[in-house]
């Protein structure tokens, strides 16, 4: 069991422990009206059900249920033939018993090792039983079932749940006994469930709660653990049955062996003198004459010797008196150890309970269900005192199913019902977030037209700011520079120091409060002037002049490289009396306020423009910047006689394109969501950078929680429970998305940080923030494809090139740490620009080290014309 529950494959674990994703004991609450198919259980039958539950113990509806004995030639025919005719019988149970025209929710319980991937997916391993109908090992049931109703076609019949009999035993029991965490079957087959710690099952990425495992016990002993236990006539039925080496302990226990092992002893006993004057019959000789029946009427304390002269008669045997009682002693043998083995197996996982549960004494309640146990007089209490010897530590009670476990069945249906009504409108809320191809082709065409009029200086929404950096590094560059990296998510004072191939940095991060990001634009550059006389003390620079690199990651008209118009702020800033003023100004005023303060304000660039360069220093192919953190926005090296508002037809010219306003014209409306208009509706710049609301880090945690908001309306998640904390704004910051998404953990990544905000929820809850996660992230993943695609057509296009190579410096928190981001960047880059090869250059140094460069070809500029 162990062994398996770590998914420790070498050697092979004799049981299978297969995960049932079914995570929690009924609560009893489940209501409704449920379709019941039962196959394999008991044996060559099927038996359809209608369940009614109420959703209050006190009030229990009587089950309609109907049996269909299942033809020979089904049971070993085709898989189709055998789902059609259980779809025959659906048919044919709902003709009989007309329910209106409900809508028909079905709980298949289908009693055969399946690999289950959820509630409604499940692939049979192999069959077992009698069992062996060609086609279904290795497919999932469900969709072979709904195919058979499909055809069928009289029902529109909904399978949302698969079961195995063991499971719906244990969850149909009566919750008077309080939940049963066991459920055991001695049927045709045997094989119990459990509740397991789901940290335990390495299959689940969970860390929490428990969830129910059927530990497909049967094929125990296939691996000859317990050869010195298998006798002759164990191996000798093995050999005979439909599926020798497999299932091997099941036929030592189950119903639909315990008769042939009877017949294989008599004919032993007989063919050595023993029994019936070594005499016997075609009759005892062949295989299945002695059925289950058979040896409990035999074994039966009262009638049982004369039961066992019928049975006897009927095989063409005329037993003497005493053959009787060896008859009956050979019965209650194989009985008795059928029972001591299950009571065996179940101890085992009673101790394997108490131990995960870590308890010396364990209190725990078994469902039991089968014939066997119907039908067998002593076999419930051999089983009862063999468990009680072995786990004396173990109280346990032994409750009886009600109706063969239908109950359950309907109760797991009940929940997998309801968990796809949840899902229905999950996938509902995500799907205007799942962008395809087509809408991505679109938003790529309408930023490349914008780009156009933005060049032209038409009404765009894309700005296309001329940034008076007209070629990227070329490796002469030399000196000390001052760099400032104001609007990220940390304000960073930087020196450096570039040398004949090498750039050396030393930075010093400062906070901006919010109260100076929103105060007033002189407290703001005051505060900026203060850490940098910070820094030149720290950095024993105090008095000396060194010119300085501005990034100021805002959108500037620019009018020269040290004069940049202030249009408006963006990321939460909103410093008063900047907009429309030159910062350059705004800076050099504050350095004056500052008494003994000198620096050489040589360069104001966007920190893209800062990104494309620190990265063009090392590779001369990159001429495209790209920032994916607090806010969004890309630069591009543009064709000079293609910028209107810039004299000049030759050389470059780079373009900051302030793409986090695209689609504020309105042009991204029939991608933009209820969520994405409640998080614009709360910004403090309402109907702006719409592009950059669906995007960057800042906004992205907030519509999560606007999605997560409204899914708890809805009743989907947190059991509809809206907490304070999840109604604060901010409070789901952008980063939880990374860490979230991170492949390994994630569920209990999940759950640890929704705990965090004080939230409950169940593994379901968890794995639907994941997707709501993912699907968010992706959009904006595919969104900044489109543009970068946008961006380097364009370029490929000005210089007319069948296939463009060039690379791409980025920065910023989100593409950096997100799991998925950059990757989700380029697949939808590749898709939407074939003709170009785009390598991202993920920046080391930040932008501040090309704010520096830019700094430095600006003077060595102002050295060869000042010579
Ligand atoms: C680091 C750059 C800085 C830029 C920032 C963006 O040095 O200029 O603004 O990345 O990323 P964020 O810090 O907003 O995630
Ligand atoms: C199957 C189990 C089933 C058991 C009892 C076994 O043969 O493998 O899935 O629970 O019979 O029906
Ligand atoms: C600003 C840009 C900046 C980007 C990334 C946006 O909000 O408008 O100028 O490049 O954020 O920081």
């Amino acid at each position: 069991m162990e062994q398996a529950l770590m998914e420790q494959n070498n050697p092979a674990p004799a049981v299978r422990m297969l995960p049932t994703y079914v995570g929690s004991t009924p609560h009893g609450t489940e209501q409704g009206d449920f379709l019941v198919l039962e196959l394999g259980a008991t044996g060559a039958s099927l038996r359809v059900l209608w369940v009614t539950l109420t959703g209050t113990e006190e009030h229990r509806v009587e089950p309609r249920s109907q049996e269909f004995v299942i033809p020979q030639e089904v049971v070993l025919g085709s898989g189709q033939q055998l789902f059609d005719f259980a779809a025959c019988c659906l048919s044919e149970f709902l003709d009989a018993h007309p329910v209106g025209n409900q809508d028909l929710k079905l709980g298949f319980s289908f009693s055969f090792p399946c690999h289950q991937t959820g509630l409604d997916k499940s692939t049979l391993i192999s069959w077992t039983k009698g069992f062996k109908c060609s086609g279904v090992e290795g497919h999932d049931v469900v969709q072979l079932l709904r195919d058979a109703i499909q055809r069928q076609g009289t029902y529109n019949i909904d399978v949302v749940a698969v079961v195995n009999d063991t499971v719906g035993t244990m969850m149909g029991c009566e919750l008077g006994a309080g939940p049963c965490e066991v459920g055991l079957i001695v049927d045709t087959g045997t094989n119990a469930c459990y509740m397991e710690e789901a940290r335990h099952v390495a299959a689940l990425d969970e860390d929490r709660g428990r969830t129910c495992v059927s530990i497909e016990w049967g094929s125990f002993n296939d691996d000859g653990a317990l050869g010195p236990v298998m006798t002759i006539f164990d191996h000798a039925l093995d050999y005979e049955s439909l599926n020798p080496g497999a299932q091997r302990f099941e036929k030592m226990i189950g119903g639909l062996y315990l008769g042939e092992l009877v017949r294989l002893v008599l004919a032993h006993l007989a063919q050595h003198g023993v029994l019936f004057g070594g005499c016997t019959s075609p009759a005892l000789l062949s295989r299945g004459s002695i059925l289950l029946e058979h040896v409990v009427e035999m074994e039966d304390p009262f009638t049982g010797a004369a039961h066992v002269h019928a049975v006897l008669q009927d095989l063409d045997l005329s037993p003497q008196a005493s053959d009787a009682e060896l008859v009956q002693h050979v019965c209650a043998a194989v009985c008795t150890r059928a029972a001591q083995l299950c009571a065996a197996a179940l101890a085992a996982v009673l101790s394997r309970l108490q131990h995960s549960r870590e308890q010396q004494t364990l209190q725990v309640a078994v469902a039991t269900g089968g014939q066997v146990f119907e039908v067998h007089p002593r076999f419930r209490s051999i089983l009862k005192e063999m468990v009680m010897l072995l786990v004396p530590e173990c109280d346990v009670s032994f409750i009886p199913a009600v109706d063969g476990g239908g109950q359950g069945v309907a109760m797991v249906t009940a929940v997998a019902a309801r968990l796809a009504a949840h899902r229905h409108l999950l996938e509902e809320t995500l799907a205007p977030f799942q962008l395809n191809c087509q809408q991505l082709i679109v938003v790529q065409a309408q930023m490349r037209e914008a780009m156009i009029r933005g060049l032209q200086g038409e009404a765009s929404s894309l700005r296309m700011l001329p940034t008076y950096v007209r070629a990227t590094p070329d490796g002469s560059e030399r000196g000390d520079f001052l760099a400032l990296d104001l609007g990220g998510t940390n304000f960073r004072v930087l020196l450096v120091r570039v040398a004949k191939g090498s750039v050396q940095i030393t930075n010093q991060v400062y906070s901006i409060p919010e109260c100076v990001a929103q105060g007033s634009g002189q407290e703001l550059f005051d505060h900026i002037v203060d850490c940098i006389v910070d820094f030149q003390q720290r950095q024993g620079l105090s008095g000396q002049s060194l010119p300085l690199g501005f990034t100021f990651s805002f959108p500037c008209k620019q009018l020269g490289l040290d004069q940049g118009i202030l249009l408006n702020w963006t990321k939460g800033f909103n410093a008063s009396g900047c907009e429309g003023q030159d910062v350059v100004c705004l800076l050099r005023e504050a350095i004056g306020r500052r008494q003994a303060v000198e620096l050489n304000v040589v360069a104001i660039v966007n920190d893209t423009v800062g990104t494309m360069m620190s990265c063009g220093y090392d590779d001369p192919h990159c001429e495209m910047g790209l920032i994916v953190g607090t806010g969004t926005n890309a630069c591009y090296m543009e064709e000079l006689r293609n910028v209107a508002s810039v004299a000049g037809d030759s050389g470059y010219m780079c373009i900051n394109m302030e793409w986090g306003a695209f689609g504020d014209d309105g042009s991204l409306s029939m991608l933009s969501t209820c969520f994405d208009a409640s998080v614009d509706q709360a910004s403090i710049n309402p109907g702006k950078q719409r592009f950059e609301k669906m995007i960057s880090g800042m906004y992205l945690g907030e519509i999560v929680r606007h999605i997560l908001l409204h899914l708890t309306s809805l009743g989907v998640l947190f059991q509809g429970q809206q907490t304070q904390c999840l109604q604060t704004r901010d409070i789901f910051k952008t980063k939880f998305l990374s860490e979230i998404e991170s492949d390994s953990l994630a569920l209990r990544q999940v759950r640890a940080i929704l705990e965090d905000l004080g939230l409950t929820l169940t593994s379901d809850d968890a794995l639907m923030v994941l997707e709501v996660c993912q699907a968010v992230s992706r959009r904006a993943a595919q969104l900044c494809g489109a543009g970068v695609a946008a961006v380097v057509e364009k370029i490929r296009e000005n210089r007319g090139l069948e296939e463009l190579t060039v690379s791409v410096g980025v920065d910023g928190t989100l593409y950096k740490l997100h799991p998925h981001f950059s990757s989700l960047v380029s697949a939808t880059v590749r898709k939407l620009a074939p003709h170009c090869t785009v390598t991202f250059l993920q920046s080391e140094d930040g932008s501040g080290k090309g704010a520096a460069l830019v700094t430095a070809v600006a003077c060595r500029l102002a050295q060869t014309t000042r010579v």
